[in-house]
């Protein structure tokens, strides 16, 4: 048909015209590179992108809790949800195989002590659904202390696992 074929032809000319003038926004194993990541690239690019999002989250609420930013019951509520949705993601992005391949803060720790990663994890777990019930409340005092004890779980992992 006359259109499709135009309508390949425009979108054909976009794609290139984008990728001259750069704008085409590959994933963090493609910016290191490679045009076709390794599996340890895309299993790293996982982790990285899940511990991104719960700091992306976590964020907001933190702000809130230090009364930089005023505090909204709703978001806190809606942002404790995605940290519950987002933790369990977690331990997956850890496989034998992704210790190296690309830049990585994971120390080797993490695979020579792999049951007490794992506990470490479902501890975040616990800690972030808790949490997602805490912040229905809408009660800032709860909303701190349900923080600082999800807060605890990243930097329990972070202090043995995480590398400066
Ligand atoms: C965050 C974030 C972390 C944790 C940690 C909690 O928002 O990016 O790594 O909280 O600071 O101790």
């Amino acid at each position: 048909m006359k259109e499709t074929n135009s309508l390949f032809r425009w979108t054909g000319m976009l794609a290139a015209g984008a990728a001259i003038l750069g704008l085409a926004t590959p994933g963090l194993a493609e910016q290191a590179g490679n045009a076709k990541p390794t599996q340890a690239q895309r299993t790293i690019e996982y982790r990285q992108s899940a511990l991104y999002l719960l700091g992306w989250n976590i964020g907001p609420i933190a702000g809130m809790v230090r009364g930089e930013i005023p505090f909204d019951a709703k978001a806190v509520e809606l942002r404790a949800m995605r940290l519950a949705q987002i933790a369990p993601m977690i331990a997956e992005g850890f496989p034998a195989d992704s210790q190296t391949g690309a830049p990585t803060k994971a120390k080797p720790a993490i695979w020579e002590n792999m049951d007490d990663f794992k506990s470490k994890a479902a501890t975040l777990e616990q800690a972030t659904a808790k949490f997602a019930e805490t912040a229905k409340t809408g009660d800032p005092k709860l909303v701190a202390a349900g923080l600082g004890e999800v807060g605890n779980a990243c930097k329990a992992c972070h202090d043995r696992y995480k590398a400066d």
